[in-house]
């Protein structure tokens, strides 16, 4: 009797680890037919970057009360968390005395990283992919060279000068930081906005409040391990809006791991692959979310990196 419990048993658990197996993936990406050419155009390069025109700009500046800037970017330097074996090693390469009866010393330094992806940082759109298929269809074998990426270059982004939106998801949920791996959902954003009164428009910069960040260059290990984000719907909800850009104070933006074990970073997919929409990482919001600071200016300029990936920067919000 016992012996045919356990055979059940063991057959019933077979059959849940096979159709756990079988089953068909949360999301994935569309066909190429579905999202090529991209709303900007066949060819676009620029994706939501094209939200930028100088209305835009007039329309930032108007948030412009005090003249008061938050900061929005952690210091480039050894504590910093890094995503595998991404590294920033800074080499100082200190007085040189130049010639001349003034004695001018010259002091400059060599830096070793993916200069790209490393501490606050913007993504591109080479910077992912679905299988060799970057946003607008440009393919990886086509637009590579060993100096560089030929399309879709960080260097094409321009200048951001936009309205910037703070979504204070953890506020709303009456924690410091969220769990490691909670997944932002539709509701927390529509509820986090109705909190603070805030709508969104297209061309917005939005930033998530995940309180994530309080972990950044503290606790290094289990910042990069996992993280409370966005997930696809919510992801999806925000790319509806129109936005020039999606941020947060993690690492990718979205939950990590994604709750859907069968899929890898899909929100990373669906921003810059699918809609041609930028990603901004490891923001600092510490000040902004403390001041309360939910609508400003937001500014900033990626470094013009020839063919690069995305880009260090030093985001600033004024108000
Ligand atoms: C990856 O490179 C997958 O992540 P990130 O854009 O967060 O650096």
């Amino acid at each position: 009797m016992k012996r045919i419990a356990i055979t059940l048993a063991a057959t019933a658990l077979l059959c849940a680890t096979a159709a756990a197996q079988t089953q068909a993936p949360s999301w994935t990406p569309p066909p190429e037919n579905q999202r090529c050419p991209s709303k900007w155009g066949a060819g676009d390069e620029r994706g939501s970057g094209n939200h930028m025109k100088p209305q835009t700009v007039l329309n930032a500046i108007k948030l412009i009360k005090t003249g008061e800037v938050i900061e929005l970017a952690h210091v480039l330097g050894p504590t910093m968390p890094f995503f595998g074996p991404r590294r920033f090693d800074m080499h100082l390469k200190r007085t040189f005395m130049n010639t001349g009866a003034n004695e001018r010393g010259s002091n400059e330094e060599m830096v070793l990283s993916e200069i790209g992806q490393v501490g606050t940082q913007f993504d591109g759109f080479a910077h992912q992919s679905h299988r060799y298929s970057h946003y607008n269809c440009f393919k990886t074998d086509e637009i590579t060279t060993r100096g560089g990426f030929t399309k879709l270059g960080v260097q094409n982004t321009g200048a951001f000068i936009t309205r910037g939106v703070l979504i204070d998801v953890a506020g709303f949920k009456g924690v410091e930081m969220l769990g490691d791996n909670y997944e932002v959902t539709v509701e927390d954003l529509e509820g986090a906005l109705k909190k603070q009164n805030t709508t969104l428009a297209a061309g917005d910069a939005i930033i998530i409040h995940t309180g994530w960040g309080r972990i950044y260059g503290k606790d290094n290990p289990r910042y990069v391990k996992s993280c409370p984000g966005i997930g696809v719907k919510a992801a999806e909800w925000l790319v509806a809006k129109d936005p020039i850009l999606l941020g947060s104070d993690n690492w990718p933006v979205e939950v990590a791991p994604n709750p859907d074990p069968q899929i890898s970073l899909p929100v990373h997919q669906i921003a810059l692959v699918v809609n041609g929409v930028h990603l901004l990482e490891n923001l600092k919001l510490d000040e902004l979310v403390a001041k309360q600071a939910y609508e400003f200016a937001f500014m900033m300029q990626p470094l013009k990196i020839q063919g690069g990936t995305g880009s260090t920067v030093s985001p600033i919000a004024v108000r």
